[in-house]
C-alpha cells in the first residue's frame, strides 16, 4: 500500500513504522493518523510479525497534532468527526506490542502517541511535553490521563499548565520511558528489543501485555485475580509446555505460537 506520511518496512519478524513528514516535524495530520492505522491493521494481520517499532526522525518523533490543520475547526467539526477517538485509538487496540522509539521532540499529540505505545525507548536528545496550553487548548489524546499515571500529579500538572518540556534523563527518572539510549543507537536497540519480544510465544506475549494493561483499569485485587486467570490459561498453551521442557532439558525453546 502506498503511504505518503509514513514509511512502512519489515525487519525480519518486526514491523517498523517511521513517521515521515520532515518539513512539519512529523506533525500528526489526519492523513498520517489514517495511514498509521492502516499500517497497524496490516501488521496485526500479518502472522510473520511479532512486534512493531514506531519511530520518527532524529529531530522529532512528532511535534504534535497538526496545528495548521486544526486551527479553524469548530466545535461541531470536532464533535461530528469524533476528532481524536477516530483513528488515534487504533494504537491502543493493537494486540501486538508496539515500542515507541523516540528521538527529538515528542510534543502534544506526539507525546500522547508515544504514551499509547506499550513502552518508550528514548534517545538522549528526546524531549517530552504537553505544550497545548501555550496555544490555547489542552491535551486531547490522553495527555492529562496517561502522563499523570506515568509520572504522577506534580510533574504532569506542571507540564500541562506551563508547557515545560522534560528531557530524556528526567523522563527516565520519572518513569515515563523505560530506558535512554544514545541517539545514534536508538533504532538498532529498539529493533533488537522488538525482535526479542517477537521471538517469544506470540499468544503468551499478548496475554502479558493484556495483563499489564489491566493494572491501569482495575483495583489491585481485581487485577491480581485477572492476572491469575491469564496465568492459569498459559498452561493450556503448547508453548508453555515447550518453554518449561526446554528449560529442564537445558536447550532453547522452539515456540509454535500456539
Ligand atoms: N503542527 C503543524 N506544523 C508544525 C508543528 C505542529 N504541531 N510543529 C512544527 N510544525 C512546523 C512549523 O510550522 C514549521 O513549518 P514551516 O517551516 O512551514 O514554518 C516546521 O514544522 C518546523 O518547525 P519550527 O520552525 O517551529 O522548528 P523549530 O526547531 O524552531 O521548533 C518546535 C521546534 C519547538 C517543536 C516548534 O515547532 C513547536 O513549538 N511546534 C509546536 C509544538 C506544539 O505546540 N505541539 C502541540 C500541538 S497541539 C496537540 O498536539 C494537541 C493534541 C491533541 C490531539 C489532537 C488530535 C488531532
Amino acid at each position: 500500500m502506498p503511504y505518503e506520511n509514513i514509511i512502512v518496512e519489515t525487519r525480519g519478524q518486526v514491523g517498523l513504522i517511521t513517521l515521515n513528514r520532515p518539513k512539519a516535524l512529523n506533525a500528526l495530520c489526519a492523513a498520517l493518523i489514517k495511514e498509521l492505522g492502516q499500517a497497524l491493521d496490516a501488521f496485526e494481520a500479518d502472522g510473520e510479525i511479532g512486534a512493531v517499532v514506531l519511530t520518527g526522525s532524529e529531530k522529532a518523533f512528532a511535534a504534535g497534532a497538526d496545528i495548521k490543520e486544526m486551527q479553524s475547526k469548530t466545535y461541531m467539526d470536532a464533535y461530528l468527526a469524533d476528532f481524536i477517538t477516530n483513528g488515534w485509538e487504533r494504537i491502543t487496540t493493537c494486540r501486538k506490542p508496539i515500542i515507541a522509539a523516540v528521538a527529538g521532540y515528542a510534543l502534544g499529540g506526539g507525546c500522547e502517541v508515544s504514551m499509547m505505545c506499550d513502552f518508550i525507548l528514548a534517545a538522549d536528545n528526546a524531549k517530552f511535553g504537553q505544550p497545548e496550553i501555550t496555544i490555547g487548548t489542552i491535551p486531547g489524546a490522553g495527555g492529562t490521563q496517561r502522563l499523570t499515571r506515568a509520572v504522577g500529579k506534580a510533574k504532569a500538572m506542571e507540564m500541562c499548565l506551563t508547557g515545560r518540556m522534560m528531557d530524556a534523563a528526567e523522563a527516565e527518572r520519572a518513569g515515563l520511558v523505560s530506558r535512554v539510549i544514545p541517539a545514534a543507537d536508538l533504532l538498532d536497540e529498539a529493533l533488537k528489543v522488538a525482535d526479542r519480544i517477537a521471538s517469544m510465544s506470540r499468544p503468551v506475549v499478548m496475554l502479558a501485555k493484556e495483563s499489564v494493561n489491566a493494572a491501569f483499569e482495575t483495583t489491585l485485587t481485581q487485577g491480581i485475580k485477572f492476572e491469575r486467570r491469564l496465568f492459569h490459561s498459559t498452561f493450556a498453551c503448547e508453548d508453555q509446555k515447550e518453554g518449561m521442557a526446554a528449560f529442564a532439558e537445558k536447550r532453547s525453546p522452539v515456540f509454535k505460537n500456539r
